[in-house]
């Protein structure tokens, strides 16, 4: 689904030379970027980002410069420049912009009246950016195959059989980290396939996840009534979260586990209903319905201090001070939903 700006810029001047056709829709075109946005949490940001900046080399000769945020980032980012194409974020009226580009497919309730809005949240935001390259000639067989492991690692397609292999793909970007297996691959996503360490994201889930998995499941601590913290000490966090839900383990709808990196602390909410953004919005984070993050405050610099930070935010009647907006925000939450 392609949902235009209004009106469409068939006046642009390149409405004739570039154009994307999808049927019955009229042509409408991105302008040429001044840079390219994308989001550096996992690995359908990681092929977004390479695929739009393939698509702006194609389209107009140029090497376009790539940024990568999570969201909190993303959200207190000034958006500054003319003309940008933004991928694997949610559409918001601050990105509204006549001359900017947005492929995404997390759920939004602001329409475009401006921006040109890519969008269909049941398509990951790479498969989204391919199809917009295939337009232009892009395709190919290694790019069709490493989209569709994406594809069904992002969109969490169990039943897939490439299910295990697709997750193991997703996970070099959590293991090695956006910028390192962009300084590897180079511009090459192509050589992520069957890529070496490959073999070792599957000795990881062999051996770890299993362990992972006993140990979390006796290690699950409240954080309110409906929120459980996994402590995690091996395996993949996501894979161990999804089998506590599925097995309804633990009593909680919604699991938060916390990693650092840097010197930051970053949350993962899961649940199995739709529960999960609401509590990762508190924390000024985003993501899907039931698969969100959130960076936690600069000042929380350890596991053990986030987990009292969750409890404060997420129990705001009980013993927290309103001296901070987010807070005061938290608890009027809580009072709209009590
Ligand atoms: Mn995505």
């Amino acid at each position: 689904m392609v949902n235009g700006g209004s009106p469409p810029r068939l006046n642009s001047p390149l409405a004739t030379s570039v154009g994307f056709g999808y049927a019955g829709v009229a042509m409408m075109e991105p302008t040429k970027p001044d840079i390219i946005i994308t989001h550096e949490s996992d690995l359908d940001g990681f092929l977004s980002g390479a695929l739009l900046q393939r698509l702006a080399k194609k389209l107009y000769d140029t090497d376009t410069p790539l940024e990568a945020y999570h969201y909190n980032q993303w959200k207190q980012r000034e958006l500054r420049e003319r003309a940008a194409w933004v991928a694997d974020f949610t559409f918001e009226p601050r990105l509204d912009k006549s001359e900017w580009m947005i492929v995404d497919h997390h759920v939004t309730e602001s329409a475009p009246k401006n921006a040109l809005l890519i969008h269909d949240v049941n398509k990951s935001a790479a498969l989204l950016c391919y199809e917009l390259c295939k337009d232009h000639g892009l395709g190919s067989p290694a790019l069709d195959r490493l989209v569709h492991l994406n594809n069904v690692a992002d969109l969490f397609l169990e039943d897939d059989p490439d299910f295990a292999l697709a997750c193991d793909y997703a996970n070099l970007v959590k293991i090695y980290q956006f910028w390192n297996l962009q300084a590897l691959i180079g511009g090459g996503v192509e050589k992520l396939l069957d890529h070496p360490l490959l073999e070792v994201m599957a000795v990881k889930r062999r051996i770890e996840n299993p362990l992972g998995f006993e140990w979390s499941k006796n290690n699950v601590t409240e954080i309110n009534p409906t929120v459980g913290y996994v402590d995690t000490v091996v395996g993949n966090n996501n894979l161990v979260v999804h089998q506590l839900l599925e097995e309804q383990a633990v009593k909680y709808p919604v699991l938060v586990t916390l990693f650092r990196r840097g010197n930051m602390v970053f949350a993962s909410f899961r649940s199995r209903n739709g529960e999960a953004l609401k509590v990762a919005e508190k924390f000024q984070g985003g993501g899907h319905a039931n698969a969100a993050g959130a960076i936690l405050p600069k000042s929380i610099r350890y596991i053990p201090d986030a987990i009292d930070y969750l409890k404060q935010v997420l129990n705001p009647k009980r013993d927290t001070p309103l001296n901070s907006l987010e807070n005061i925000f938290a608890s009027l939450e809580a009072e709209k939903k009590g």
